[in-house]
């Protein structure tokens, strides 16, 4: 009997753990320590901490022209720019989202009253299906959100001609994308606007922190405003707002960071191509890609595992790779339409089933990149992979009599 997903077929490798550290996904790049060390003193030592100061004016300008838009306004986290972008641009009704994201895609509209309408994946790329969303849209939508999923640009061409088609802005959740380029154009300057995450786990960091990005003129006055208790710098209170602000000290994170972006950028693709080949003779095991025409940052080094050809489920998969000490993450299952709150009224949110981001979903492991993580054990960590399907196809395989 071929063994179900989830079960645990392996006891294997056993004994001591491969790895005597833990190897994690999301372990922060911390680019030149000293000079976020100094630009913090500077802070210190003006006397100014938050709102508005020079070292948060300085990452919004460096923002601004990596993303080649006009305006940027930096936050203390993507959820509440996210947040405050969708308040300033006055969705109400349904926004059409894809499902397979992390979900503060969803809760952000659902927390400003608005109720995501899950579209469907392309499993090819992971992210939205256009096709599926252009279904969805109804008298009721205000919105299209897309995501760069992974790091990966979404079909933005496509996106744009179904928002102009159907009169609707275009957002995009970039929390991965800061760095990658759609057909040689930077993410950040796609749509009515965009926004990044600073947090920790992402390849550029601020500790926590966010960005909009537009080059609409009206909705950066409003997000500015919307983000800072419903004011502009030095003016009074005239509407309804809440503290979004950044922090100098999360900012003298942020710039510095951004300016190693270029060197942790070509850190990810040695990471990414060392991975590529050590895990090119395992069977049903398959590192994504992003599309030809996209040069990505490689946010995330994500693996497939497909159950028939490697003798092993992902689930599997990970739980001995966590056995060895690589805490693994399975970004982003099971999609936010099987998760509370939304899986308790799919009548509001989906079509149900979305086949596809439930498929990918059960083969896809995200596995450590960046610093934190060296050439020589990512060689071991796909030699373990290797040994772990070998295994587990072995275990199948006894099992099943053959
Ligand atoms: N949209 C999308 C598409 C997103 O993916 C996210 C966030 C957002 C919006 C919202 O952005 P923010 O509001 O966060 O700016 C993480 C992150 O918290 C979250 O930022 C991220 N996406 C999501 C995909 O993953 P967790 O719960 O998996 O991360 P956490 O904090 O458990 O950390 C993961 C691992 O990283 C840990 O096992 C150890 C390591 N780690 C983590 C931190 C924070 C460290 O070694 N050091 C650290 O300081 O959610």
């Amino acid at each position: 009997m071929a063994a179900q997903q989830g079960e645990p077929v392996l006891a294997i490798l056993g004994g001591t753990p491969r790895f005597p550290e833990p190897l994690h996904v999301g372990r922060p790049n911390v680019a030149a320590p000293d000079v976020v060390l100094e630009r913090i003193r500077g802070a210190l030592d003006r006397k100014w901490l938050t709102a508005f100061g020079p070292l948060v004016k300085e990452f919004e300008q460096r923002l601004a022209e990596t993303a080649g838009v006009r305006h940027c306004i930096a936050t203390c986290n993507a959820s509440i720019a996210l947040q405050v972008l969708f308040r300033a641009a006055g969705l109400t009704g349904e926004v059409v989202m894809p499902s397979f994201t992390f979900i503060a895609t969803a809760h952000t509209l659902m927390w400003e009253g608005i109720t995501p309408v899950f579209a469907d994946i392309d499993e090819r790329t992971g992210n939205i299906d256009v096709e599926h969303a252009r279904r969805l849209i109804t008298e009721r939508t205000s919105a299209v959100v897309g995501v760069h999923l992974w790091g990966h640009p979404a079909p933005v061409d496509e996106l744009t001609a179904l928002a102009e088609e159907h009169g609707l802005p275009l957002f995009f959740d970039s929390a991965h994308a800061i760095g990658s380029l759609h057909k040689g154009k930077p993410v950040g300057g796609f749509g009515t606007a965009e926004v990044f995450s600073f947090h920790a786990t992402k390849f550029i960091n601020a500790f926590e922190g966010g960005a909009v990005l537009t080059d609409d003129d009206e909705l950066a006055e409003r997000v500015r405003k919307v983000h800072n208790y419903g004011r502009g710098e030095g003016e009074d209170i005239r509407h309804l707002g809440t503290n979004a602000k950044m922090t100098e000290v999360c900012a003298a994170m942020g710039l510095t960071s951004l300016e190693h972006m270029a060197e942790l950028i070509a850190v990810n693709r040695a990471n990414h191509d060392r991975y590529r080949d050590g895990l090119a003779g395992v069977p049903g095991v398959t590192l994504r890609e992003p599309e030809p025409f996209d040069d990505t940052n490689h946010q995330y080094v994500v693996i497939e595992v497909d159950r028939d050809r490697a003798g092993i489920g992902r689930d599997d998969v990970a739980a001995a790779l966590e056995r060895e000490n690589v805490l693994v993450r399975t970004h982003f299952h099971p999609g936010c339409h099987r998760t509370r709150p939304y899986v308790d009224d799919p009548a509001r949110h989906a079509p149900l089933p979305l086949p596809r981001t439930e498929a990918l979903g059960e083969r896809v492991i995200s596995l450590p990149t960046g610093t934190g993580v060296g050439q020589g054990q990512i060689d071991e960590l796909c030699a373990v992979i290797g040994q772990i399907v070998r295994q587990g196809g072995e275990v199948r395989r006894a099992r099943a009599g053959t």
